[in-house]
């Protein structure tokens, strides 16, 4: 039956995955022979009693051995699945002492990390392999939802509010996950890469943002940043009008700022705009692009402006 369950469920890549789908695939089968013991006992009663001229129905008033038969039966079914789900749900309710903590920032349409050491990402996750981590989450604007399939964790992150997921991830590589709850225009643009690392991987990733980077030309890696880094849900390449500008032909041109004055676009105010997007507004759009400071790693901002160079 493994076939089966992996043909219905994403990978398992947590310690409590496994335990999730086994109560899944119980409701699932249970689901499934009620459901067809139910069709065919509809099609057997409704040929076996169907209507015949002269055939009498016999008074029926009660059946007391059937009646205590379909209320206990049930009654107790359910009362496995309770005590299953409760059991379930009191684990991934409470993280372990000595979990590393990540806090959580969501916002339309972008999600950000935050480490114990203080390094930030933008929809990108490393953790270790084998050791629990505890998210702890808040959203700066909407309703929005913390999805990992994989690891079977999700939850709402409300604004105002503090709620937390924990796992202990098993699996090695890319997990991928999602916001999920409608939260706008970008929301199924608000996704992100999860990866599994082993402990060496994940010190020296935390020093230096790894060292991918080094296989791509700039111009490239700035662009795959675009993407990763959620640039793309705000700025086109291709000179259509978003949230923010687009970055089609911006380079070496004079913007012209909400204030009135008009700077030229160079490395340096490319730069500007990635680490304080607030000091200065281009002209007829709002504050509202976040700022990347410790976000971008200095091979991802060489990187981006060598990619907005190219976009002629
Ligand atoms: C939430 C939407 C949003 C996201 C995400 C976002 N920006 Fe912006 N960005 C804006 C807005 C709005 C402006 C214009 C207002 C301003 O100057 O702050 C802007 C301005 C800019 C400018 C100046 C453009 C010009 O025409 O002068 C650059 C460069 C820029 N962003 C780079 C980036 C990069 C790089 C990223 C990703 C790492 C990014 N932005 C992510 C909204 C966003
Ligand atoms: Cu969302």
């Amino acid at each position: 039956m493994e076939w089966f369950r992996s043909l219905m469920l994403p990978p398992q890549g947590s310690a409590f995955a496994a335990e999730v789908d086994a109560l899944y695939m119980f409701l699932f089968w249970l689901s499934a022979v009620l459901f067809l013991g139910i069709a065919f006992a509809a099609i057997y009663f409704a040929i076996r009693y169907k209507y015949v001229p002269g055939r009498v129905t016999p008074h029926i008033t009660h059946n007391t051995t059937l009646e205590i038969v379909w209320s206990v039966l049930p009654l107790l079914l359910c009362v496995v699945i309770f005590f299953w789900g409760l059991e379930g749900w009191m684990k991934y309710s409470v993280a372990p002492g000595e979990s590393m903590e990540i806090q959580v920032t969501a916002k339309k349409w972008i999600w950000t990390f935050e480490y114990p050491d203080g390094s930030r990402t933008a929809n990108d996750i490393h953790v270790p392999v084998g050791k629990p981590v505890k998210f702890i989450m808040t959203s700066e604007d909407v309703l929005h939802d913390f999805f990992v399939p994989d690891m079977r964790v999700k939850h709402d992150i409300v604004p105002g509010r503090y709620t937390e997921v924990w796992f202990t991830p098993t699996v090695l590589g890319p997990h991928h996950f999602t916001c999920a709850e409608y939260c706008g225009k970008g929301h199924s643009d608000m996704m992100g890469k999860l990866t599994v690392d082993n402990e060496a991987d994940f010190k020296k990733w935390l020093e230096t943002g790894g060292d991918d980077w080094k296989n791509y030309p700039p111009e490239v890696w700035g662009q795959m940043q675009r993407e990763q880094k959620g640039c793309a849900t705000c700025h086109s390449i291709d000179g259509t009008r978003g949230q923010g500008p687009s970055w089609k032909g911006i380079y070496g041109k004079m913007e012209t700022m909400s204030d009135g004055k008009s700077y030229l676009v160079d490395d340096a105010y490319l730069q500007e705009s990635m680490m304080q997007p607030n000091a200065k507004i281009v002209k007829g759009f709002e504050a509202i692009m976040p700022s990347f400071q410790g976000l971008l790693h200095p091979q991802d901002i060489r990187g981006l402006i060598a990619y907005i160079k190219t976009l002629k």
